[in-house]
């Protein structure tokens, strides 16, 4: 147990466990998630105007932000004796749900659109042996689905966001920053689609403050794409449409939750195009070398955007990059493919050498 307890993250529950609902021991289901780490961004620093530093939660042990949300929703099901659980999904809270669920013993379903979560997700979900039921909808139809079978079935928890043990988990983000920084960023940057995330955020935020250990709470800057941005709009999206399936969402369910983080904190909700995500994509990985998903470059487009418009932030700023970017391969393959082999001889290797960019 010993040697366990230092080779093994603590995770977020053992970690954080006077801020969140009580769990007993026997219940948790943990993969060692949090913990992770905080970049310096030094050259978009200097594109986006402000001291950027990225959340790298790509580094969780499914490599996303969601774990943090399913540790303490799976463990609080095992918990109530729940013997299944229900979710629906773009794809990161279906691969949680299905590795956090093999974790804790629970059977797993995970309702996803047909044809439009990204392959490593897909790939997840399988490995760990949960039901995938794809439906011929979208997400915000499965999640009306999953609500009412969850709902109707009984014992089958929905670890959805809406299930407010996910928040209670994704907020110890916030405590984190606060740590690694010694202070409150002057600025949060996300993503945001179902609105579980920025609504996190916040209350870590505000909670790090009411307890003293900070003055002042960020400004929440979310940011959405063009094609799935109900919130920026103000009406709820049918057929939403966008490059980053995560985020393609048409209807959050933690709508509230956003607007009032954003009302609350001085902070915005704005759109960005799936060419400005793609760009910002690129930068990451190309100038700080760092891999995320698509959705979670919306984040870094956002401040771009802002910069160019002359309304840069200031200050230190954290945008969260809230899934790795091997979770989507498609995105990159879209974009560029790999070279045509050359025979392996020096003389191939050296022509094809001189012929790349310096
Ligand atoms: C990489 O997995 O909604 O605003 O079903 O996977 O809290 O919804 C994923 C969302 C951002 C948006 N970045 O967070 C799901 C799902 C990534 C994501 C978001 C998601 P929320």
């Amino acid at each position: 147990m010993g040697v366990q307890a230092q080779t093994f993250g603590r995770g977020v529950i053992r970690k954080y466990r006077g801020w969140l609902p009580e769990i007993p021991d026997e219940a948790i289901a943990t993969l060692g998630e949090g913990d992770t780490p905080l970049i310096p961004a030094p050259r978009l620093s200097e594109r986006v105007g402000t001291d950027l530093h990225l959340k790298f939660e790509g580094m969780n042990p499914t490599a996303s932000f969601k774990d943090r949300g399913m540790t303490v929703a799976m463990s609080r099901a095992v918990a109530a004796g729940n013997r299944a659980c229900i979710c629906a999904s773009t794809g990161n809270t279906a691969a949680a749900a299905s590795a956090y669920a093999a974790r804790a013993g629970m059977a797993c379903f995970v309702m996803v659109p047909a044809g439009k979560i990204a392959l490593g997700k897909a790939v997840q979900v399988l490995a760990h042996g949960a039901e995938i039921v794809q439906i011929e909808g979208n997400f915000d139809a499965a999640l009306r689905l999953s609500r009412r079978a969850a709902e109707q079935m009984g014992d089958v928890a929905l670890v959805n966001s809406v299930n407010p043990d996910r928040i209670e988990g994704q907020k110890t983000s916030a405590f984190e920053v606060c740590e690694a920084l010694g202070r409150p960023p002057d600025a949060l940057a996300l993503p945001v689609g179902n609105a579980g995330n920025i609504t996190a955020y916040w209350k870590g935020f505000r909670e790090w403050r009411d307890a003293g250990l900070a003055d002042e709470a960020p400004r929440m800057l979310g940011f959405q794409a063009v094609g799935a941005s109900p919130l920026v709009a103000g009406h709820d999206f049918e057929n939403p449409e966008t490059v980053a399936s995560a985020i393609r969402i048409g209807s959050p369910a933690s709508r509230e939750g956003a607007l009032n983080a954003v009302g609350e904190s001085g902070g915005l909700i704005e759109s960005v195009t799936d060419e400005e995500i793609l760009a910002a994509q690129d930068l990451l990985a190309r100038e700080e070398g760092v891999f995320c998903e698509p959705a979670s470059a919306a984040g870094v487009a956002g401040l771009i955007k802002l910069a160019l418009e002359g309304r840069s932030p200031g200050g230190t700023v954290v945008s969260v990059l809230t899934g790795h970017g091997l979770k989507d391969p498609a995105a990159v393959l879209d974009r560029v493919e790999l070279p045509e082999p050359v025979p392996a001889t020096f003389e191939a290797v050296a022509r094809r050498m001189e012929a790349a960019p310096p």
